[in-house]
């Protein structure tokens, strides 16, 4: 099998001091999110990051499926920050926002966040995260953070056909294949730098920077959850993260979970 990473270069001229200090790295796992969490159970470090060129059984939120072929960028690092259970969510705002700023800052891409848990280029889907806390009473004992970002494949030919008119990858944005080192190392840089902004200064100072991004904001929306769907006018993103919709009615809502659906796809 060809390799897609070259391990020599994926370390060199890291510059963090905690984030990917470690780097746990396989051909092929089943998911990087499962992989992480067995190993931070067991006590992996803050920053400790794990890393595969497939994977065969990539989640999503709710159970859904992650696809992960080769070429694209598959990694979960494992958080330790002193956070209660009521602040974890903001690591997911967290690594949208590193993920929208390295894709605009390395290649020039026009990039959107949208809520909760994606990035979006030419309104469709690029990046997906998927963050996984593990309690200990009310404090968070460590956050797994995963990130899946389509990057060296066309989606046509690497993807089901039921995601071609939502996904996206960089191959088909930019034209051409990226150097996935430089963009792991960019995005680990980022993630530390956003993750202390955010315990030092606190959510809202990342939630400022992520507004930027918010491409929905302002837009007639559904936003399906597990047992509702909602349609109405997307006006903000709040303090505890929930998005802040105006419904058809008048009243306004806080969601805290669920699917952003733009009311024109
Ligand atoms: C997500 O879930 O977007 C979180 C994806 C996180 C993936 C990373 S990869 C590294 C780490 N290890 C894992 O096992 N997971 C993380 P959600 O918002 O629930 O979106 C899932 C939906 O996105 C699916 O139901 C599909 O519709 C769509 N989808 C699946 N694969 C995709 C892809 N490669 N690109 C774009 N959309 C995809």
């Amino acid at each position: 099998m060809q390799a897609n990473i070259d391990l020599n270069k994926l370390l060199e001229g890291l510059d963090t001091k905690r984030v990917g200090r470690s780097i746990f790295f396989k051909r092929s796992v089943g998911s990087t999110n499962s992989w992480a969490s067995k190993f931070a159970k067991l006590g992996a470090c803050d920053g400790t990051v794990f890393l595969a060129e497939s994977q065969t059984a990539g989640r999503g939120r709710l159970k859904r499926k992650w696809v992960s072929p080769a070429g694209g960028l598959w990694f979960s690092v494992v958080l330790r920050p002193r956070l209660k259970l009521t602040e974890a969510f903001g690591l997911v705002f967290v690594a949208s926002l590193a993920v929208a700023e390295v894709l605009e800052e390395l290649y020039g891409l026009k990039t959107q966040v949208k809520w909760p848990n994606d990035v979006l280029v030419n309104a469709k889907k690029v990046c997906g995260i998927l963050a996984e806390t593990k309690l200990e009473s009310k404090n968070v004992e460590y956050v797994v953070v995963g990130v899946g970002i389509n990057a060296n494949f066309g989606v046509k030919k690497s993807l089901p056909e039921d995601l071609w008119k939502t996904a996206t990858s960089l191959e088909d944005e930019l034209g051409r294949k990226i150097e996935l080192e430089m963009l792991f190392k960019a995005l680990l840089e980022k993630l530390e730098r956003l993750r202390d902004v955010f315990l030092e200064k606190g959510f809202c100072v990342v939630l400022d920077e992520w507004k930027k991004y918010a491409g929905f904001l302002g837009c007639q929306v559904d936003v399906v959850s597990m047992d509702e769907r909602l349609a109405g006018l997307a006006l903000d993103v709040d303090s505890s993260g929930s998005l802040v919709l105006k419904l058809g009615d008048g009243t306004v809502k806080h969601v805290f979970a669920g699917d952003v659906v733009l009311r024109s796809e």
